[in-house]
């Protein structure tokens, strides 16, 4: 065939590395940039390939997300907008890393085993992030679309949220929106507006959000967006890409880690602050007190104050539909018990991982979901939906249940239920606290987290440890599960676990406890354990103090 022509040709100017051999994890393939051309024709291809099986748009993301400058990543997007599936991960890596003279083969393997009629017209959104290596990967991309023929659309600089977004506009004929920024920017900045239009006592301070912008692209697309908002939400941007790096001492994953204001911003005692991660899909808030100590609000104080909101809304508006909120084993155990014990929410947890998470919500009317780091968003049922709008559009239902329901309405506006999004969020967590008249402080004291440590342990192998329960036990090497029992028992309000990372080589250890010295200590030890009995590699752990 023709097209299979072209591939050879083509293929030979994004040759493969001798050797190098990438798997498409957590969050697709993500390294140094320099060894990434291949992969992004070949995830062009591959993005074809699934456009035709699907019979809809497919989205290539071209990012690294929160790691350094240098590295760089792609990410497939499914057609409603959600990640690709597990199978297709499969396919990704295998084509990923056939070697040069065996890629038509691996891609006509895959073509077979789906049965892909080929002559089905295929569609794929690109995107791409600020990192400078991220155009000329996003033109193999779209090298490899074209090789296969097929159509393609360059959306050029967008957050990672913002090409799920399209997608599922596309896919759903308009439905979802309009499939541009500026749709984008529309159909969230209205839907905030409308929100937070009767807390008309709102003053220039409340207002106000300080947001790091990681020096990414969500600052960018933040500034395009602010004349939407009609200074309902003054913004002011710092880290927005001028002059530092690239998540380098900022961001998200900078603020959650290290536990410290970002460098770049100035924050003021109790102004409330945020940081999204380098593609713009993560969110955390934080502030400092007038003693000048550091406050984290996580994705666990995100999902508590949006499922505590929708829940009274849901009781005021007198819908009976299943809330849920989903977490993974990271999620604070105080926010957890919170939630289950005062608000009788229904928790889930599951396994590290977006499309985990996204995955069990689903199941619910009204499905809240949430990593401790900040990714997460709400999902609402087919159903839940259309029992708002009804109840939003019903003329003989009372004040009270009317307005809970338009709340509902733009609520559900205002969320970009296709991934976990920080411009999204942000919106939605500003309007919640402007609807309750919250200060960052009074969200913030709904619960209070236990102290927690997290630390890495370098072993030979990673896979030898196997886990279970959402990631909550360890199964495998014999062993190693009592000694975490065993040491938990020692420490009041306890919880430990360990699980190999699915992004880095390291096994990765929690702890949480009463105090801070215990919940370290803890961590060590239990670092110790899996050194010892997990093949540990270097230096043995050393405690922390
Ligand atoms: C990826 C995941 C994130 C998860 C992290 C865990 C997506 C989009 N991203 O960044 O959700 O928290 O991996 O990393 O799914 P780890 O396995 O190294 O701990
Ligand atoms: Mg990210």
């Amino acid at each position: 065939m023709a097209e299979f022509q072209e591939i050879s040709k083509l293929s030979a100017l994004h040759p493969k590395p001798v050797g190098l051999v990438l798997q498409y994890g957590t969050s697709g393939f993500r390294t140094n940039a320099k060894q990434l051309d291949h992969i992004m024709f070949r995830m062009g291809l591959l993005a074809t390939v699934r456009s035709k099986k699907t019979k809809a748009t497919i989205g290539v993301m071209v990012t690294a997300s929160h790691n350094p400058e240098e590295d760089n990543g792609v990410k497939l997007v499914d057609p409603m907008g959600e990640m690709v599936t597990q199978d297709w991960e499969e396919h990704a890596t295998q084509l990923a890393n056939a070697d040069q003279e065996d890629l038509l083969t691996a891609l006509k393997n895959i073509i077979e085993k789906e049965a892909i009629n080929m002559s089905q017209e295929a569609n794929v959104f690109v995107g791409k992030d600020t990192r400078s290596s991220s155009a000329s990967l996003s033109q193999a991309v779209l090298d490899g679309v074209s090789a296969l023929g097929g159509h393609s659309k360059d959306y050029g600089l967008v957050t990672t949220p913002q090409l799920h977004y399209m997608v599922c506009c596309q896919n759903t004929q308009g439905k979802y929106g309009e499939a541009t920024v500026e749709g984008y920017y529309t159909k969230f900045c209205q839907a905030f507006i409308q929100l937070t239009k009767n807390t008309s006592n709102r003053t220039d301070d409340q207002k106000h959000l300080c947001l790091d912008g990681a020096n990414g692209i969500g600052a960018l697309k933040v500034r395009e967006m602010e004349s939407h908002l009609k200074k309902e939400l003054q913004i002011s941007l710092n880290n927005d890409g001028s002059k530092g790096r690239l998540n380098h001492q900022c961001g998200a994953d900078y603020v959650k880690v290290q536990q410290k204001p970002p460098t770049g911003i100035q924050i003021n005692p109790g102004e409330r602050c945020c940081s999204f991660d380098g593609d713009a899909d993560r969110i955390v808030y934080y502030y400092t007190d007038s003693e000048g100590t550091f406050h984290l609000l996580d994705g666990d104080k995100m999902a508590t104050l949006i499922s505590t909101f929708l829940k009274e809304l849901l009781t005021q508006a007198g819908l009976d539909l299943k809330i849920a909120v989903v977490q993974t084993a990271y999620a604070n155990g105080s926010s957890t018990h919170y939630l289950e014990n005062t608000m009788k929410v229904l928790v889930r947890c599951t396994k590290t991982g977006v499309k985990h998470l996204h995955h069990v919500a689903q199941e619910f009317d009204v499905g809240v979901y949430f990593e401790a780091n900040g990714h997460g968003t709400v999902l609402f049922s087919k159903a839940a939906e259309e029992k708002i709008q009804q109840l939003a559009e019903d003329t003989n239902v009372n004040d009270e249940r009317k307005k809970a329901a338009l709340l509902l309405r733009n609520t559900i506006n205002v969320i970009n239920q296709t991934v976990g999004d920080a411009i999204s969020d942000m919106l939605l967590i500003e309007a919640i606290l402007a609807i309750k008249g919250m200060t960052i402080q009074q969200w913030d004291t709904i619960y209070t987290d236990l102290p927690n440590r997290q630390l890495k342990v370098k072993v030979a192998d990673r896979r030898v440890i196997d886990t279970t329960d959402a990631e909550r036990r360890a199964v495998t090497p014999a062993g190693l599960q009592e000694a975490i029992d065993n040491l938990v028992k020692k420490y009041k309000q306890a919880r430990s676990f360990v699980r190999p990372s699915g992004t880095e080589d390291v096994v990765r250890v929690y702890a949480e406890a009463d105090t801070q010295e215990s919940a370290d200590a803890l961590a060590h030890e239990v670092s110790l354990a899996v050194y010892r009995l997990a093949g540990g590699v270097g230096d043995e752990p050393k405690p922390l103090h």
